[in-house]
């Protein structure tokens, strides 16, 4: 008889590093936090799980992992329960709502279940290694083999600000439209990737509408997504949506907030697509009554792990609203996660978000590889991957030797490097 009980939780926040890419609130730092989970049970079998590692995560999964110890692997609807009981008693945690971040208001419960997610997807890898079956076989099994991706291209700058330690890549600058085609021929050449995100809210419309045009220009008839984060007014979108109309598989997150998104959505026949404003269960009856969007962007980091993620589908196809993947900068092991899950959704058909090829660094022994735009279901028992200690400590000590600067994701920060008045811009910016 296996032994499932939990006796050991490792935490291990790293630092790993990212290229200049700019959005909206700024730019990314050199380096950006994320935290590993491991679990490791009685009889010997460990699981890994990835999430953010900021500060406010960190608070919030120290206590957590303490009170983990003695639990069952299996009582994953337990999770969130300890999680409430853990947010009581870290009230700082309470606190903290902050309207507008790049993934919709931020609050305390999403919070949690961010951390949740890092415990759930641990919990399920070991499960997995336990009885020798793949994640997606705990989730009901795939239902198909292999997963699509999107390119997701960013305007961004060849390196990060001049004395700024940082790693550098030879992905060069795209600040202009033709600088854009040629990251997203190199994104296909390399990956395979037939679709493309382009991430804007950076510059005005005007600019970001040339570039979508040239990408069209270059990659007839492929599907093409803008996302400014909500940067634009109401009527700005709905001028977007015209002039793009012809060659976007969708919009996403034009404006800002479901009452913006519903208009919008009202007033064009271009798809809308949020990670942005249906980001929890509560926020669901609003936006699909009011037929705000046409595609929810699920992220398993934000909406409380796999499980949720499948929930969450299922009640995408109850509305008929369509279903696809967010993603922000992770490693792989929240690839593989992302992976098994979108095996088993039956009605998938957008190209997942990821932002996987931007990060150089890793803590697996083999990275995940993209064919023809796609990652193949990984078979291995758990999520099948392997965690690389050596890699793992390496990220470790530069996130201990860091002074605190970089510990928390801070885009506007890392812009007033370059431009000392930079604030984050009101919203809508344009
Ligand atoms: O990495 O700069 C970024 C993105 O802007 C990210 O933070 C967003 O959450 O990719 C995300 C999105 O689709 O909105
Ligand atoms: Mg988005």
């Amino acid at each position: 008889m296996l032994d499932l009980t939990i006796t050991e939780v490792r935490l291990t926040p790293i630092l790993v590093a990212d290229p200049p890419l700019l959005n909206t609130q700024g730019v990314h730092q050199p380096y950006t936090p994320r935290l590993v989970v491991e679990v490791v049970t009685a009889d010997g079998t460990t699981g890994v799980g990835e999430t953010y590692g900021d500060t406010k995560y960190l608070e919030l999964a120290r206590p957590f992992a303490e009170r983990l110890k003695g639990r069952q692997l299996s009582d994953l609807n337990g999770l969130f329960t300890l999680a409430d009981e853990v947010a009581v008693d870290a009230s700082r945690v309470e606190d903290a709502v902050d309207v507008g971040g790049l993934r919709g208001v931020q609050t305390a419960g999403k919070l949690r279940l961010s951390v949740v997610s890092g415990f759930e997807v641990a919990c399920l890898d070991a499960l997995g290694k336990a009885l020798g079956l793949p994640v997606h076989a705990l989730l009901g099994g795939k239902v198909r083999d292999s997963v699509e991706y999107s390119a997701y291209l960013f305007y961004r700058w060849a390196a990060h600000p001049a004395g700024v330690p940082c790693e550098q890549d030879d992905w060069g600058a795209a600040v202009e439209p033709a600088q854009v085609v040629a990251q997203a021929r190199r994104f296909e050449e390399r990956y395979g990737f037939t679709s493309f995100k382009l991430k804007g809210g950076v510059f005005p419309p005007d600019e970001e509408i040339a570039a979508v045009r040239a990408l069209a220009g270059a990659f007839p008839g492929r599907p093409l997504r803008l996302d400014p984060n909500g940067a634009w007014s109401v009527a700005t979108s709905l001028r977007v949506a015209q002039e793009l109309g012809d060659v976007l598989e969708y919009l996403e997150d034009p404006a800002l907030g479901t009452p913006a998104m519903a208009e919008v959505a009202r007033r064009t026949g271009v798809p809308l697509a949020t990670n942005m404003c249906v980001t929890t269960f509560a926020e669901i009856r609003e936006a699909f009554t009011k037929d705000a969007v046409q595609v929810v962007l699920c992220d398993h980091h934000y909406w409380g792990g796999l499980r949720n993620t499948g929930q969450l589908a299922a009640v995408c196809r109850a509305f008929g609203v369509g279903v696809s993947m967010h993603s922000n900068t992770h490693l792989g092991i929240s690839l593989a996660a992302m992976t098994h899950v979108a095996a088993t959704v039956p009605d998938l058909h957008h190209a997942c978000d990821t932002h996987y090829p931007w990060q150089a660094e890793d803590v697996l022994t083999e990275r995940l590889t993209f064919t023809g735009g796609r990652v193949a279901v990984p078979e291995g028992p758990g999520l099948g991957v392997e965690l690389d200690r050596e890699k793992l400590a390496f990220l470790h000590r530069r996130w201990l030797a860091d002074d605190g600067s970089l510990r928390d994701r801070d885009d506007a920060a890392a812009m007033r490097i370059t431009d000392p008045q930079w604030t984050t811009p009101a919203v809508p910016r344009w």
